[in-house]
């Protein structure tokens, strides 16, 4: 029984192994056990695992016909044995003598997250394509993942956290496990330990175009569909406030465009809060107002837009659909960070 087990998802990383455990073993001197979850690489990764295996605590699961990394975490974690996990990549990016002090903080109790973006972090040679990228993905995350709001680096492939939280996880993407850790398990406490992310120098990433469209998805589905629903009840809004264009057709549209948009209002902030935000207990008048101050820019716009435009001839109708396009997505900011917070 060993107290750590370091996972290593592994796709032809054949050429990284040898090293890695190598530094690994003497990183933490005894007391622990490397799982490798390979699947089933063409290069001959688990044949290389299983000869480490004989110098080495080193245990090898390989799948057949899978593939995906978060998966493999998880199916690691369930055959590990130790009381905490260290997930980590096998390609040398992440360097074995940061493993310590991930343990450390793990056992009090913490998810330790080896991170990129906390002072003293940061990637070696990475293009600016892959930076911008990369930032984006984190922002992304902390802006619809409130789990995610408090750690610089969400997406980092490299932490440590209890076995059995980590084993019970079910992955929603392919590849950012730390996402589903974040959300699935809830850990009390984070603790971010800076790290360079190094360069690979050997073998080469399987990181494609894929992993985007796969990454925003599974924002999404761990968000629970929020921006959608926010869209599907701003949908609903629309009409409402057509609606009351209709009913107050008599008056000044500078007069019907204010009340359509209060009127709106009020039921999109209604069924937000018991559909879209509905797990946050919002005070029902407190939100009302605090809506109102979110919203004030997007219906700011929306007001004269749409007066400007009816004013220009377009149809009164026509030009408040235009004015909800345009502050839709402040809308949707504002009301993330400050009202259903
Ligand atoms: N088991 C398994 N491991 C994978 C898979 N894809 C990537 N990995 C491993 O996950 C780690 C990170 O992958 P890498 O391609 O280096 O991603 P990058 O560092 O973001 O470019 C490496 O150890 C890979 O071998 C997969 O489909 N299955
Ligand atoms: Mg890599």
């Amino acid at each position: 029984m060993s107290s750590v087990s370091v996972i290593l998802p592994t796709y032809n990383e054949a050429e990284n192994l040898p090293e890695l455990v190598e530094r690994l073993d003497k990183a933490l001197g005894g007391g622990y056990e490397v799982v490798v979850v390979d699947d089933n690489s063409p290069d001959g990764t688990a044949e290389v695992a299983r000869r480490l295996a004989e110098r080495f605590p080193v245990r090898v699961v390989v799948r057949e016909g899978r593939r995906g990394l978060s998966s493999a975490v998880v199916e690691g974690a369930r055959a590990a044995s130790g009381e905490v996990v260290v997930v980590m990549d096998a390609d040398l990016q992440h360097p074995p003598e940061l493993v310590p002090r991930l343990v450390e903080a793990a056992r009090r109790g913490c998810l330790a997250v080896a991170s990129r973006y906390v002072q003293g972090g940061r990637v070696a040679g990475w293009p600016l394509a892959r930076r911008v990228t990369s930032r984006g993905a984190v922002l992304l995350a902390r802006l619809l993942l409130r789990e995610a709001r408090g750690v610089k680096d969400p997406v980092s492939g490299f932490f440590a956290y209890r076995r059995d939280c980590v084993a019970g996880v079910k992955p929603t993407g392919l590849y950012k496990i730390l996402l589903d850790v974040l959300v699935q398990c809830k850990p009390v406490c984070v603790e971010e330990i800076p790290f360079v992310f190094g360069q690979r120098t050997r073998g080469r990433s399987k990181l494609g175009r894929r992993h985007i469209v796969d990454f925003v998805r599974q924002v999404l589905v761990l968000s629970r569909w929020r921006p959608l629903k926010f869209a599907a009840v701003g949908a609903t809004g629309v009409g409402v406030a057509w609606a009351v264009l209709y009913l107050l057709g008599w008056l000044p549209t500078v007069f019907s465009t204010a009340a359509a948009i209060e009127v709106s209002l009020t039921t999109n902030y209604l069924l937000n809060r018991m559909w879209t935000f509905a797990d946050r207990g919002t005070p029902l008048l407190g939100g009302w107002i605090r809506y109102h101050a979110a919203t004030a820019v997007g219906n700011l716009t929306n007001y004269l837009v749409t007066n400007v435009l009816s004013l220009l001839g377009v149809l009164v109708y026509a030009a408040y659909l235009a004015g909800v396009v345009s502050g839709y997505v402040a809308n949707y900011i504002f009301s993330e960070l400050e009202v259903f917070k």
